[in-house]
């Protein structure tokens, strides 16, 4: 037993040496990840490492369509971002998102299915209110939510005509953008109810003020986008202008521009009543004129709204928003016709 000890003391200094190394090595590691960090302006956490391709500047991430509008907005399709750099990026802003819709009279019915996918492919990480405006309250099933997300109903009136149905959406995500949006979230994401999301829609969307490209026209010329064409109307656009024809049915931004959007699409369509004139596609139209001169900061592809009556172009490589088809008949308002009862209104143009 005695021989034992001058070994032991042989043995301590050597055992010290090899731990004070081992704490110098691992400080150097840490400080050069937080320099190499820094330096790459990245303001995310250093505590997850994030891998990815640098980006080529020799190798554009899609050469099949338009990816930047002549005024730098980006256009996002598939490929042309890395949802991870975003997603981090949101996170470190600990962005809420507001998805506002509508779902008056027999459109509750959609609301279900809405939600349900919403949950699986929107926004999927971040923080989410939905708020449905309806005026069927008792109608709007309960849903059990991801952490992160609530779901708020408004109560709103319903109008008699149906063109009024969708043209008021611009009053009222007004005024809530002001009362209580800007409160309560950060970006405000306006859709149409009677869709499916059926893959991922998330931050990537996000800009100041955003606009989706319609799937019926993102191949027409100007003078065959749907525009309002009677100078009288205030929706009124030259056959010699405009860049895109955008979706009704699909935009967003921050609070602020949403609320100047939408404020600008209701008192113009107020002028519009007042001489007793409508634009030929409703709010369509007037979000339109809008978007000619107050441009967009990104535009969706038409990934982000599609509609399966049209046919599946090569370039369109993800359909994440899809319209659910509809029997216009049993959904949608009636009038009579020369006696006879017919769904009204909209169709395919
Ligand atoms: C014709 O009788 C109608 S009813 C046309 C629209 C109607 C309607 C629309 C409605 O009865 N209730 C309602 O909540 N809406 C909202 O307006 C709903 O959010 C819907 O998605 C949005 C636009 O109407 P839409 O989806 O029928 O328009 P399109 O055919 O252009 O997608
Ligand atoms: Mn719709």
């Amino acid at each position: 037993m005695q021989s034992l000890k001058p070994e032991r003391a042989h043995w301590r200094p050597w055992w010290l040496m090899k731990c004070f190394v081992i704490v110098l090595l691992l400080s150097l590691w840490w400080c050069t990840v937080k320099y190499s960090c820094r330096n790459r302006g990245v303001t995310f956490s250093c505590k997850t490492q994030m891998l990815y391709d640098t980006p080529n500047i020799m190798r554009p991430l899609r050469i099949d369509v338009l990816t930047m509008t002549p005024w730098f907005a980006p256009i996002v399709w598939n490929g042309t971002y890395n949802s991870d750099i975003l997603n981090a990026q949101f996170h470190q802003k600990d962005v809420h998102v507001g998805l506002t819709v509508f779902a008056i009279r027999k459109y509750a019915v959609f609301v279900q299915t809405f939600i349900e996918t919403a949950e699986k492919f929107f926004m999927v990480g971040q923080k989410v209110t939905y708020y449905i405006f309806t005026d069927r309250i008792n109608d709007i099933p309960a849903f059990t939510l991801s952490d992160g997300r609530k779901l708020i109903v408004l109560e709103v009136p319903s109008y008699t005509r149906w063109q009024d149905v969708s043209m008021r959406r611009m009053e009222m995500i007004r005024d809530q953008s002001r009362q209580r949006f800007i409160r309560e979230v950060d970006y405000l994401v306006c859709v149409d109810v009677d869709m499916r999301f059926s893959d991922e829609v998330g931050v990537e969307i996000l800009s100041g003020i955003f606009g989706t490209l319609h799937p019926g026209f993102y191949s027409a010329s100007r003078e065959q986008f749907t525009y309002e064409r009677r100078p009288q109307s205030t929706a009124y656009i030259p056959t010699d202008e405009g860049d895109f024809y955008y979706a009704g049915g699909f935009f967003g931004g921050t609070v602020e521009e949403v609320y100047r959007l939408t404020n600008f699409c209701h008192n113009a369509m107020m002028v519009d009543k007042e001489k007793q004139i409508e634009a030929i596609w409703h709010d369509e139209s007037y979000l339109n004129k809008y978007f000619l001169y107050e441009k967009p900061t990104k535009i969706l592809s038409p990934e982000y709204l599609w509609d399966n009556n049209f046919q599946t172009p090569g370039f369109l490589k993800r359909k994440r928003f899809v319209a659910v088809p509809k029997n216009h008949n049993a959904i949608r308002y009636r009038r009579e016709l020369m006696g006879v009862s017919v769904a009204s209104g909209k169709f395919h143009r």
